[in-house]
């Protein structure tokens, strides 16, 4: 009886195609939705801006809301999962809004932190809750995030605290790989900079990011060689249109200016093809490894030591325990929002002192600019009463 089922089931997951399942995040306006419908070649998110009818419906409140896109790479079927997430921060363009940018990025980061890791810590949850009941549900998906894209905004810097604090705190959930968005904002020789300082910044501050992992040992030459180009291109240059435009005869997809075009699919404009590549073809399935037998096994193992020594667990049902891991959950967020109010108010005191050093600076400007006025205008007379301040 159970071999002809388990044939039909094979041939379902068949159908179904590889199931990977992609995070994008980033700062807002950076270039997340264009990057995605350029990934899939179609129109799998809207823009913000896009005033299409076809969005009303989406709930007011859920932020995250993962879509499913079918593809077809080169006879294989990838069934991609896209998760978007709310953008955060916002552009800083001047000094004077140093202050309104430090607040809301430490509001950013609370938000998006704790919606991020909330999604992602869910998923698990999900599994961790199915593995442990008795009868399995047929219909359940495993919905574990395999990659997140980490947008940096073309700063043509290095890492904002925001990307160093956001990045650091997921990777230990999932294999963070960052991106420069909007690449093409970038001169060659700038990108080349950014490039470097971003990887500097995460070797300094120590973020465990995907790197495209091998071993110049055990793996073969062609692995080695492969991981290796990839991490020299990290963070990966991205530029995204689904406009299609013609060069030299060929249509290709691409960003138009009036002094040219960037092609999203040519590598020396971008690094589209490559993380494309890489996503989809080259490293699907070590990205999926790494998420089950490393990131979900530590998170279990975090999970079931703290139900261990919060008391016995042995005979709780499936959906105590699940009940009891949103309580773990919510705890642990609650502590995670301690620690970055914690932050905040640092950075607040820290802003403040500089107010005050600047007050006191401008103060003392202005009283030399007053005692140089008086020496102009009453060059002899005034030299006694300078003497007194
Ligand atoms: N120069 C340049 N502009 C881009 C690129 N990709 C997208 N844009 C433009 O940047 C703007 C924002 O793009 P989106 O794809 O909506 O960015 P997003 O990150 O999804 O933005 P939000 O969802 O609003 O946070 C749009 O006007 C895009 O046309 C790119 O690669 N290069
Ligand atoms: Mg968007």
């Amino acid at each position: 009886m159970s071999s002809p089922l388990s044939a039909i089931r094979r041939k379902k997951n068949v159908k179904k195609g590889i199931q990977f399942c992609l995070m994008v995040c980033g700062a807002s306006g950076t270039g997340r939705t264009t990057f995605v419908n350029t990934l899939c070649g179609k129109k799998v998110l809207q823009s913000k801006d896009s005033d299409d009818s076809a969005n009303a419906h989406v709930e007011e409140g859920v932020r995250i809301k993962p879509a499913t896109v079918e593809l077809d790479e080169e006879g294989t079927r990838i069934s991609l999962t896209i998760v978007d997430t709310p953008g955060f921060g916002d552009q800083i363009d001047n000094e004077a809004r140093l202050n309104d940018f430090v607040m809301k990025s430490a509001d950013g980061l609370r938000g998006s932190f704790g919606e991020i890791s909330g999604y992602l810590e869910r998923q698990y949850d999900d599994i961790l809750a199915e593995e442990s009941r008795i009868k399995r549900n047929p219909r359940f998906r495993d919905n574990r995030v395999h990659a997140l894209l980490y947008f940096i905004t073309p700063t043509g810097h290095g890492l904002r605290e925001l990307d160093i604090e956001l990045m650091k705190r997921l990777s230990p959930r999932v294999n963070v790989i960052p991106v420069i968005g909007k690449a093409d904002s970038l001169t060659p020789v700038e990108l080349a900079e950014s490039k470097k300082l971003v990887m500097e910044d995460i070797e300094h501050y120590r973020i465990p990011v995907y790197n495209f992992p091998y071993d110049v040992e055990e793996d073969d030459e062609d692995t080695v060689e492969e991981n290796a180009e990839l991490r020299g291109l990290m963070p990966f240059a991205i530029v995204g249109s689904e406009e299609v435009v013609e060069v030299n005869g060929r249509k290709v997809r691409a960003r138009q200016y009036p002094w040219g075009v960037v092609e999203v699919d040519n590598p020396r404009h971008s690094d589209f093809l490559a993380i494309r590549s890489a996503l989809l073809h080259s490293h699907l399935a070590d990205l999926k490894e790494i998420t089950h037998d490393f990131l979900y096994e530590n998170y279990r193992t975090e999970k079931l030591s703290k139900s261990a020594e919060g008391g016995a667990t042995a005979s709780m049902s499936p959906e105590d325990l699940a009940s009891q891991s949103v309580r773990l959950k919510e705890e642990q967020l609650r502590r995670e929002e301690e620690k970055l109010r914690e932050i905040e108010s640092k950075v607040q005191r820290e802003i403040n002192e500089k107010r005050q050093e600047l007050l006191a600076r401008e103060s003392q400007l202005r009283e030399i600019e007053a005692r140089m006025t008086r020496e102009h205008s009453q060059p002899t007379l005034d030299e006694k009463s300078n003497g007194d301040l």
